[in-house]
Formats: C-alpha cells, structure tokens, sequence
C-alpha cells in the first residue's frame, strides 16, 4: 500500500500484490493524497506553520492523557471539571451512555495506537505494560456489546498491530508475546453470548462476567438494537479471527450482517434506525447516515476495503445509491423514511452524520463530500463545536458537543484527497477553538451548550482515540510519523488494522459472490475508485469551486420548510396529511385522522392531544401515514415549544479567584435589555432588600450601578425589575427560591414579563436556579466583591483581568478548585424538554429509543392547532433577509406568579462550610496540576 499512496493515483493498480489484496488495495486508493499534484487553491501552509500545529496537537493530547493518567487512571474516564476518574456506580448514572464503562480502564486501551501515531512509542511500551497488569475484563458490569467492541475490543487489536509492527522494526516491544491479542480474544469470547439471538443479531447489552439471560446477568431482556450496534462489528471480529485463527468471530459478524442486508427495505434499499433483534422487524423506520445507522455503513465499504471481499461492496453500493437519492439533499443529509423515502423524517441532523464526507471520500465521490464538509464547517464557525443536533435552517437543535471527532476525520480525509490547504486552516480552526473553549486545568471538558461555552464534567474516550489522531495526521509528513499510515485501515473509533490482515486466515471470505445478488442493478457497482484526472480535471482549484457557492449557506439561511416532499407529489398521487397543514377544525382532515388510527381528544385546558392506536387504522397503509402523522406532530410540537423559547443566556463570573472560568447557564427574560443584540453587561452583585425584590428597595445605594440579585416569588418578575432599575441597578439576576433546583434537571426557564407593556424596563434581566445561584452567593460571602458579566455567551477570559490583581498561589489554587466546583454544578440541561428519541442521540446508537409504535401521543396547543407552523419557517422578506423570528417570539409569553412564598432565604443556600471543604479537597490535587502546568 505504501507504494500505491506514494502516488500512483485513483483506480492504479498495485501489481505487486497477490490478487486477494489487490482488492482490498483498490478501495484503499481512494485514500490517496492528491498533495502532491496540488498547487493553488487557499495558501500554502509552510512546512514550519504545519509543525507548529503538530506540536500543538502533541502537547494537547499530553494534557489530556496526562491528566486522565495521572487524576483518573485505572478509572474508564476522567471527569476533566472535578479532577477525579469516573468510576461507574459512584457517579449518579448518566443512562446509556454509561454502557461504554466496563471498569476496564476504557482511556488507557481506546489510547494505546494513538500513542504510537503520535510517537510517544516508549509512553506507549508503559501503556502496553500498565494494561496487562491492571486491567480486568472479568467484571459485573453491563456493558455496551457495540461500545465495547469498537473502542475495547478495538483498542487492544489496534495495540496489537502496532505492537507488532514496532517489535518487528527491532527497538520497541521486543518483550512482547501477543498479550494484547490474548486479552482480545478473552474479550471476544466474552461477547459472543450476545449473539445467542435466532437472527444472529446480537443483543445490545452483555454482563462481561455473567454473559446474558442468567438471573446475575441483569441483561438479556431487551428486544431492540441499532443498526450500527448491530453492523459494526466486522472489521474487530475479522481481525480477531485473522490475527488468531478462530473462525468463529468473523462467522457471527458476517452473519449479523447478512441479516441486515436481508432485511433492508427492498424498494428503497434503506435500512431504519432500530431492529427487533428476534423477528428482524424494523422498529424505527427512518433512515439516514448519522446516529443509529452510520458506521453500518462505514464497516461495509471498509469490510471491502480490509477483507477483499466483493459482496461488502456490492452492499455499500447499493446502500450508497439509495442514501445519495433519498437522503442526500446537497450540502444537508436529512433523515427519511425507508418505505417513503421521499418523505422527509425529521427536520435536523445530527453531529454523528459528520463522518460522512470522509467516507465518501474513501468511495471516491468528492464533491459532495467537500459540500456537506463545507456546510459543516460553516456552522462549526458560528457556535465553535459542532452542535449534537441542527435544524435545517442551521438552528442549534441540541446544543451539547461531547469533543466528537467525526469532523477532525472528515477534514483529514478532505486533505489527504485533495491536498487543498484550506483543510489545514480548518483543522487549526479546531485546535483554536479545543484551546480557548473546552480546555480546562485539568484535560478538556465537553461542552455542556455550544451557545453559552458551559462545560460538562466528561472527557470520553473517543476523543484520545479519535481527535488527537487525525488532528495530528493531518499536519503530518510522512516521516512524521513512524510507520506507514496507508498499510492500515481505520475502524470507526480511528483504531489501525493492518491491510494485511486481507490475506490471512482468510477462510470464510466470500470472493465475487455477486450472484448471490443478481436482482440488483450492477450498474450501480463502482468497482474502481476515480482517477485524480477526473475528480479534479487540471482544475486545482476544483475543492475551491465546490464550496464557493456554499461560502454563505448558514449564515445567510432563512429558515426553511421541507419543499421536496411537495415536490415528490406534483407527480399525481394525493399526499398523505402532513402534521403541520392539520387543522383539528377541518372535517376532511378529522376523517383523515380517523382512517389512520389516530383520535382527538379535547383536554380541559383548551388543548387537544392525539393518540394513535394502529389496530383502528383502516389498512396497514393508513397505520403506517397515521405513525408517520404522529411522529411528525411530535417533533413539531417539540419545535414549536423550542421556537417560542430564547436561547439561555450566560452569567460569567470574571472577578478574582474566577476570572471569567466559571459559566452558568442562565434563563433570559422576555423583556428589559436584549443581550444578543446589545453588548454585553458588566458588573459587581449585591443583594437586593427586600431580598424579593417586590417593593421600593431599602438598599439603593447597594445596588446603585450594581447586577442586583433577587429571590424568584411573591411578586411578577417585571416588577422585580422595575424596582432594581429604580435603585439605579444596570442588570439583575433573579435566583430561583425552590431549593435544590438545577439547571441539570430542570428545562431552560424563561422569565415572561406581566402582561403588560414592558418597554419601560431597559436593563438585562437573567434567571439562575438555585444551585447555580448559590454559586454567585457562595462567592460573595468567601470574596465579597464578585463582578459578573451578563452576556447571551460566554467570552474568552480575560488575560487583563488576571493580571490587575495578582492572586496568592493559595488562593489561585482555592480558585482553581472553586472553577471545579462551580463548573460543575453549571450544566445545563436544554434537552429536558426533548423527546427521549432526541435526547438518547447523545450517548450513542444504541441508546435511540424508538418510538411507540402502537400507541404514540402528542398534544399541541390551541394556538398551534389553527396556525400553519411552516409559515414561519417559510416567511422570507422581500429584501431577501431573514425576518426577525425574536420579534414574533417575544409576542407569546406566560406569566410568571408567585411560587412558593413561604421558603426562606436562609434554608436555601448550600453551607458555605460544606462547599469549602469540597474545594479544600481538590486545592492539592490542583497545586500539584498547576506545577506541573507551568
Ligand atoms: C465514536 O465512538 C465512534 O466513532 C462511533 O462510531 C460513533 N461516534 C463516536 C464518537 O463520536
């Protein structure tokens, strides 16, 4: 391969190969860098420029491991916020996403190639050791089958490849004995009782010491997986199979596999987001590339790629035809339903999808590869991160980043294919913003809200595996790294398996197997990658091209409806009902209903809700519209509710010890100064007397100039304001009076105003709940003067502000530990008003909940039931600009009244007492950090 990489161009063949790896090198091709043949386009980048942003990228992958080695380690994860490593069990559980905690060291094994790729090979000798002394796989935990295979199982083989490699180079690892592949193949089998299932699909959760279906098992009941927990298994149970020579991995992944290829729905060629591992029904039937299906995918096409065999690319073929006629919609990616697939499913897309174009770029097509990059790329640049979910119009739809690596890997593939500089300024892009934004003392935390810079106390695994690996590739030379990238295949958790693998062990292949698919179209069957002289025809500045016309397409969006389902309808056929034309005053529409299963039920409170029962639709056709119908009228109605919603806003606390380290998220108000349109607010606190805020205050000349703090109750918060803006305050910060109350468990809240004009409040007003206000207040009774700055985000910190007052080394430590603290009570949680379908996408497929099939339900308001809710979407002004949605929100608000007048101040705030010994805890731990940082 290395030789084919050196230049050859696309679609070359590699005639000293044996004919087996021929194939496996033909696909592989599509790899190759085009560096060499490109020579205009954005600037060059220097050679020293490159290696500066490779040093970087070493020295951010020190702090995060190092940390994670030095706080966390034997832990699965570090808590990057609080220092510590999180062990399951002792955290309060985070759901599905726990699955990937095998109390295996997860980090330390997802990390071990990315310590040779990044030429640490004596850390990685450490590493190697550390795992076979302390890691066991023998534990009572339930864990992910999916999680667990891809970075686990994985990161072992991807260890034991490159283990390999360097003992045979003759410096390195000269002690060892395939440790690594014993332990995969312990793990392996380990797994295996998962597919104890009729469909050979394995069951998506195992007992690593108890297997499955045994009482002590506490697993095994489960009827449902995903498609990708389902199809991502071949590249690990293969290799496991060709590095040991026991069959028996690689048989159960191919059939898993053929399942799901059985069961594609036939007409589109589409596969949905959930399976009945029993029956192999589909139990969610949208379709796209991103969560719950993608890297089923990925493993088809590089199934070809490493095992040479044809029916794996017959199969991406297929698929690859049906997602670029069905889903792809140029630069978007947009989910549809396998037996409509003209019908759109959903109105967002999620951060997973971002792995496409580099997929698309190992296919060989391009274009729309550098199009939905570009389109990506464009909403990183507004929000940083790329958001968990967006909506069409490029509306942040779920606003957390857990450090995904899909994009990093889409740019290195770009780069490698095109050769086009312009990656490289993208993957600086990303280096700055991991540096200013998710950096913390102690590694890099998630982002909790891309909107706000809040932070999540998580740094997971992927992120060691995955970011630092292609980050650093990218700006790589070739003799920057030790061995031959191009002789290995990445997994989807970015792990190396040696293309050799191709020609090894290699018994149950199935080579040119195509008449097992005779009823396929074969023209569809790229059997060769493109030729460079055709992707990029003398044109170096084809990449160039390609994006220019997308340059604007986020910022100048307008929101946007769905016109292609419309389209597809021109054709004749009557359109089912769509969810948003539905008037529950229009008789057709009522019938309509009726046919489909679905009843209306009037609520007391002027609502209507809709339930679904499937059974009384008049055919299965009209079950299947009324489902369809449902799940519409569900994701509107939760985007109504987004809609009529603000965005949160940010208090960050920039006074000594914080320094602008501390973000809470906070609720705006539907009235006083707009913090997204002017700038931001900037003050010291003081609290309000009375401390409600309901009457004349007492204190003016405290507050006079000041952020006033006041308690929520007993009065509209309107009125609140008016009485702090009398006192002179210039912004106020009301602090929720029901104890205990958190933004991790709460919706975001929004403050309406009373009903009345509010014009005359002219100052910003924001909303904290008590735990994170007790923050602030907690900070004024250890600091007295505590200055914030109330903003709709949270700004970089201010290197002035550290310097104007020079901090003892006790009490920077005290602050170190108090950002620990305050950040991590800071999360937010936005998602609390999302369907559990949306909130799972967070976690990891698996973890998509479907939706009730027989029995969904979904209310919509009055107001909403007669309106269009499209129109907004569509509403476009004859200039051409975007209308001011803000405006028309702001019109529909709900009151706010008293809520619990009777809870006193004094019961609510956490003791102070308590707070401090935490921090004191930490203060060490932290003294030792900050030596070593500097
Ligand atoms: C990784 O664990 C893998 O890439 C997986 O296939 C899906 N995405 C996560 C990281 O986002």
């Amino acid at each position: 391969m290395s030789e084919a990489g050196g230049g050859r161009g696309f679609g070359s063949s590699v005639p000293q190969r044996a004919p087996w790896s021929l194939v496996a090198a033909a696909a592989a091709l599509c790899l190759v860098s085009a560096t060499s043949v490109w020579t205009a386009g954005a600037s060059p980048m220097s050679r020293e420029e490159k290696q500066k942003l490779g040093n970087q990228v070493l020295e951010m992958f020190d702090h995060a491991y190092g940390n994670y080695m030095e706080h966390a380690y034997p832990a699965d994860e570090l808590m990057p916020l609080t220092c510590r490593g999180r062990v399951r069990g002792q955290e309060p559980s985070r759901g599905d996403v726990d699955d990937a905690l095998g109390k295996f060291s997860l980090t330390l094994i997802d990390s071990l190639d990315t310590l040779v790729v990044l030429n640490k090979t004596k850390e990685f000798e450490d590493a190697v050791r550390k795992v076979l002394r302390d890691v066991n796989l023998d534990n009572d935990v339930v864990v992910s089958v999916f999680e667990t295979n891809i970075r686990v199982l994985g990161g072992l083989l991807g260890g034991h490849s490159l283990a390999i490699m360097l003992k045979e180079k003759g410096e390195y690892m000269q002690w060892y004995n395939d440790e690594l592949l014993q332990m995969a193949k312990q793990l392996g089998y380990k797994l295996l009782p998962a597919f104890n299932t009729t469909s050979g699909l394995p069951y998506p959760r195992i007992n690593l010491k108890f297997g499955i279906r045994k009482p002590e098992a506490r697993t095994g009941t489960e009827t449902d997986t995903c498609t990708a927990c389902a199809g991502t298994l071949i590249l690990e149970f293969a290799a496991l199979s060709r590095f040991t020579g026991a069959t028996i991995f690689e048989e159960y992944a191919r059939k898993a596999l053929d399942f799901l290829w059985e069961k594609r729905q036939r007409s589109s060629n589409l596969v949905g987001v959930t399976i009945n591992i029993h029956t192999g029904d589909w139990v969610r039937k949208d379709s796209g590339v991103g969560a719950g299906i993608d890297s089923y995918y990925e493993y088809l096409l590089k199934a070809y790629v490493l095992l040479g065999d044809d029916s794996f690319l017959e199969r991406f073929n297929t698929h690859y035809d049906a997602i670029m006629r069905y889903i792809s919609q140029p630069p978007l990616l947009l989910d549809v339903h396998i037996h409509k697939p003209m019908l759109n499913a959903r109105t967002w897309m999620d951060a997973l999808l971002a792995f496409f174009p580099g997929l698309q770029v190992l296919k060989g097509d391009i274009r729309p590869a550098i199009e939905t990059h570009e389109m990506l790329y464009q909403v990183i640049k507004k929000h940083n991160f790329l958001p968990e979910a967006f909506t069409t119009d490029f509306r942040v739809h779920w606003a957390q980043h857990p450090l995904r690596p899909e994009f990093a890997e889409s740019t290195y593939f770009l780069y490698k294919a095109t050769g086009d500089p312009y990656y490289l300024e993208v993957g600086k892009t990303l280096i700055e913003n991991l540096n200013k934004y998710a950096r913390v003392p102690c590694g890099f935390a998630a982002m909790k809200d891309v909107r706000t810079g809040s932070h999540e106390d998580r740094m997971d695994s992927f992120f060691l595996a995955e970011m630092f690996k292609y980050l650093y590739l990218l700006f790589a030379d070739k003799e920057d790294v030790i061995f031959d990238i191009e002789d290995y295949i990445f997994t989807t958790e970015a792990h190396l398996l040696p293309l050799w693998l191709s020609t090894t062990n290699q018994r149950l292949s199935k080579k040119n197997t195509t008449s097992e698919y005779t009823e396929l179209d074969d023209s569809n069957f790229d059997w060769t990658c493109p030729n460079t002289q055709i992707l990029f025809p003398n044109d170096p500045l084809y990449a160039q091209s390609i994006r220019e016309p997308l340059k604007n397409v986020v910022d100048k969006s307008c929101p946007r409806g769905i016109i292609r389902v419309e389209e597809s309808f021109r054709s004749g056929a009557k359109p089912p009902l769509r969810a948003r034309d539905f008037m529950a005053t229009n008789p057709e529409h009522l019938e309509i209903l009726k046919k489909m299963g679905v009843s209306l039920i009037h609520l007391k409170d002027g609502r209507v809700q809709l339930v679904q029962h499937a059974i009384q639709a008049a055919s299965s056709i009209d079950a299947e519209d009324g489902l369809r119908f449902m799940q519409e009228m569900i994701e509107l109605s939760s985007q109504q509710q987004k809609e009529q919603q603000l965005p949160p806003r940010a208090v960050q606390i920039v006074s000594h010890p914080f320094f602008g380290r501390v973000v809470l998220t906070a609720g705006p108000a539907q009235f006083g100064l707009d913090l997204s349109k002017h700038k931001e607010t900037r003050g010291f606190v003081a609290s309000s007397k009375p401390y409600n805020g309901c009457s004349e205050l007492t204190n003016p000349e405290s507050v006079m100039g000041k952020i006033a703090l006041i308690q929520r109750g007993q009065c509209m918060f309107a009125e609140k304001a008016r009485n702090i803006q009398n006192a002179g305050a210039i912004g106020g910060i009301v602090i929720d009076d029901n104890e205990g109350s958190s933004s991790d468990t709460a919706p975001l809240f929004q403050m309406a105003g009373d009903g009345k004009d509010t014009d005359d409040i002219t100052i910003p007003m924001l909303f904290l709940f008590s735990k994170e206000g007790s923050i602030i207040l907690d900070a004024i009774r250890e600091y007295e003067e505590v200055e914030v700055l109330l903003s709709d985000k949270a700004k970089d910190r201010d290197p002035e502000m550290e310097n104007e007052e020079q901090p003892s080394s006790e009490n920077d430590s005290q602050n170190q530990s108090a950002e620990q603290i305050a950040s991590s009570s800071q999360e937010v949680d936005l998602v609390d008003q999302e369907s559990p379908e949306e909130s799972s996408l967070n976690s990891h497929p698996e973890s998509l909940s479907p939706a009730d099939t027989d029995n969904a339900a979904a209310s919509i308001s009055p107001s909403e039931q007669n309106s269009n809710p499209t129109e907004n979407h569509e509403t476009t002004s004859l200039d051409g600009e975007c209308t001011d949605l803000d405006n028309q929100l702001q019109e529909q608000s709900e009151t706010e009244e008293d809520s619990n007048p009777n809870v006193s101040w004094g019961k609510k705030v956490q003791p102070i007492d308590s707070i401090l010994a935490d921090w004191n805890e930490d203060i060490e731990a932290f003294e030792m950090m900050e030596k070593d940082e500097l």
